[in-house]
C-alpha cells in the first residue's frame, strides 16, 4: 500500500504565490485571495457594514425579497454548494426557501477557514439542512459536492457577492465553463454580479472615509509579515482604489511611499520598491445588465432569470445548465 505521497506537496503555496507576484516584471501583485485571513475577513464583514459599500446589502435585499421565486425556478436541488461563502449570512434565505419544500444538503466551499467556522456557526442550525463544509479551492471543492449526488438528484451552485468580479473577462469566462463541465444538465448557478453604476460611487465604496477598506487592503502586507516573516513597514505604504475605464473595474493597489528593500525570507526573496509603485491586490470587475446573460450562453448555461436591485444597482442571475 502506498503510505508516502509521490510528490511532496509545495511547502505553501502562499509563499510561492507571494514570490511570484511580487518578482514579476512590470506591475508586481499579490493574489486577492489572501486577503482573506482571519483579520482580513473580519474586515470584510465590517466593509459590508459600511455606508459607502452597498454592494452586500443589495446582494442580501434580493436573496431576502426573490427566495421562493428563485427557487421555483430552478429544477429542486437536493445538494446546495456555494463558492466562497465567507459568514454564510445572506445564503439563509435560499436554504430557509428550500428547506419548506425538501431536505437539503449544503456545503460551503472555502479557502478561509475562519470564514468557514463562521458559517457552520451562522447556517448550522436551520431544520432540514444539512451543513458539510469544505476547505477546499473551488473547484476541487464543487467536485466532491458533485460526487455525493445519488440517482438524478440536483446541484445547485450558489456564487454571490459578485466575487465572480475578481477574475478579469477571460479569466470569468472559463471558470464558469470549467464549473459548467463539472455540472449536468437540469443544474442550476446563482451568480450574484455588482452592476457598473458612477465613478465616484464606485470609488468611494472602495475608499470609504473611516478607511476600513485602506486596513482591508494594508492588512495582506502584516499577513505577508506575519506568515512569511516579512519586513513590511506599512506606514511606508497608503491604500489607493482606481477605476479602470477600458476593463470597467476597481482595481485595489498598494502604493509604495517611498523608495524602500523588504525582506521576505519566507518567500526567499528581497525586493526593492520606488516611490509611487503599486503591488495590484485585487480587481472588482462591473457589468452591465446584458453582460450576465451573455455571459450565460458562451460558457454552457441559459439564464432563467435577472433580478436587479433598484437602489444598488446589482443582479441575481439564475442560470440553468443546457
Ligand atoms: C468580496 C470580492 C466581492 O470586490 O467588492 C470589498 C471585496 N474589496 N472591498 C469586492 C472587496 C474591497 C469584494 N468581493
Amino acid at each position: 500500500m502506498l503510505t508516502q505521497p509521490l510528490l511532496k506537496p509545495a511547502v505553501s503555496g502562499f509563499a510561492e504565490d507571494v514570490r511570484v507576484g511580487l518578482t514579476k516584471s512590470g506591475q508586481r501583485e499579490i493574489l486577492s485571495k489572501y486577503l482573506y485571513d482571519e483579520v482580513g475577513s473580519a474586515l470584510f464583514e465590517a466593509i459590508c457594514l459600511l455606508p459607502e459599500y452597498g454592494l452586500t446589502r443589495a446582494d442580501t435585499r434580493l436573496l431576502q425579497q426573490h427566495a421562493d421565486e428563485m427557487v421555483a425556478r430552478m429544477p429542486l436541488p437536493a445538494h446546495v454548494a456555494e463558492l466562497g461563502s465567507g459568514s454564510g449570512k445572506k445564503t439563509r434565505w435560499i436554504l430557509e426557501a428550500l428547506a419548506r419544500r425538501q431536505h437539503t444538503f449544503y456545503y460551503p466551499i472555502e479557502f478561509s477557514p475562519a470564514a468557514l467556522a463562521a458559517c457552520e456557526k451562522e447556517l448550522g442550525q436551520i431544520d432540514l439542512v444539512h451543513i458539510v463544509g469544505f476547505e477546499k479551492p473551488y473547484l476541487e471543492g464543487l467536485q466532491a459536492v458533485v460526487n455525493r449526488r445519488e440517482g438524478n438528484e440536483r446541484v445547485c451552485v450558489l456564487f454571490l457577492g459578485s466575487t465572480i468580479g475578481n477574475f478579469d473577462r477571460p479569466a470569468a469566462d472559463d471558470f464558469l465553463r470549467q464549473v459548467r463541465s463539472i455540472l449536468e444538465p437540469g443544474d442550476s448557478l446563482l451568480l450574484g454580479t455588482d452592476l457598473e453604476k458612477s465613478v465616484a460611487v464606485q470609488l468611494l465604496a472602495y475608499d470609504d472615509p473611516a478607511g476600513v477598506t485602506a486596513a482591508f487592503n494594508l492588512n495582506v502586507l502584516a499577513r505577508v509579515n506575519r506568515e512569511l516573516d516579512a519586513n513590511f513597514d506599512l506606514k511606508q505604504f497608503a491604500h489607493e482604489a482606481r477605476w479602470n475605464t477600458e476593463d470597467r473595474r476597481i482595481e485595489m493597489h498598494l502604493r509604495s511611499l517611498r523608495r524602500q528593500r523588504v525582506n521576505i525570507p519566507g518567500a526567499g526573496l528581497q525586493i526593492g520598491l520606488e516611490p509611487g509603485e503599486t503591488i495590484w491586490t485585487e480587481s472588482s470587475h462591473k457589468y452591465s445588465p446584458m453582460e450576465p446573460i451573455e455571459m450565460a450562453s458562451r460558457t454552457g448555461f441559459r439564464c432563467e432569470a435577472q433580478w436587479i436591485d433598484q437602489e444598488w444597482p446589482f443582479a441575481q442571475n439564475l442560470w440553468i445548465v443546457e
